[in-house]
């Protein structure tokens, strides 16, 4: 049914949407959107597709849907970070990211530079697990990644290649569809199936650690 255009209509009206979603690292578990306000998007635990990731350099991406939201990065070293004790020390947030600001929807790559944590234990070869926190004005939400640490790995070409902002203009608060006959097709964007957000301004493309939204958050973080 959710491709009937009534049907399509009908949930956009009501802002049905994605809250956000993170693409990369790879989250535990297929998106729900209802699991979003739950601790690490309803899964619970730790699963075994782990992402090889960078110590220092790191990054990851988000389709967002909100307007005016901001968002943090949390980490654990615990072996099966399954509540949000497990992301805290002493009763404090464990912080990868703190919390920055941006109020555009769009796809967004964040820089993630995780050996600036910290954290103990977030090290060369260490398992950990980064929850995405994202506040769009309708409740904290979360997703989670597990991954392995390394200090001598840079990311694959097509990883580095699909690091780009795209912001959109309007808040289509991340409805996954694009079939509303009032618009075009979705431009061809990401060839991975990312970016359906609908009738985006394409930005000139920004690297990884480039300036421009980026650089606008990292320095609201710092
Ligand atoms: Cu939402």
């Amino acid at each position: 049914m959710k491709f009937a255009p009534l049907a399509v209509l009908a949930s956009l009206s009501l802002g049905v949407h994605a809250h956000f979603r993170l693409l990369f690292p790879e989250p535990r578990g297929v998106f729900v959107a209802d699991q979003e306000p739950n601790f690490c998007g309803g899964y619970s635990d730790v699963t075994t597709n782990r992402t090889t990731f960078p110590l220092e350099g790191g990054f990851f991406r988000i389709r967002q849907g909100h307007e005016d939201w901001s968002t943090s990065v949390l980490v654990s070293v615990a072996p099966n970070p399954n509540s949000f004790d497990t992301f805290k020390s002493g009763g404090e947030d464990l912080y990868a990211r703190f919390w920055a600001n941006e109020s555009k929807t769009g796809n967004f790559c964040i820089p993630l530079d995780l050996s600036a944590s910290g954290v103990s234990g977030v090290e060369d070869g260490a398992n950990v697990t980064i929850q995405i926190v994202l506040n769009g004005g309708d409740g904290q939400l979360y997703q989670c990644a597990d991954l392995t640490l390394s200090s001598n790995y840079t990311f694959p070409s097509d990883i580095q290649s699909a690091c780009v902002n795209e912001t959109a203009d309007h808040t289509a608060h991340g409805t996954e569809t694009s079939t509303s006959p009032s618009t075009s097709e979705t431009a061809g964007s990401s060839g991975s199936g990312n970016g359906q957000l609908g009738g985006f301004e394409h930005l000139p493309v920004l690297s990884a650690l480039g300036a421009g939204v980026v650089g606008a958050l990292i320095a609201i973080a710092l």
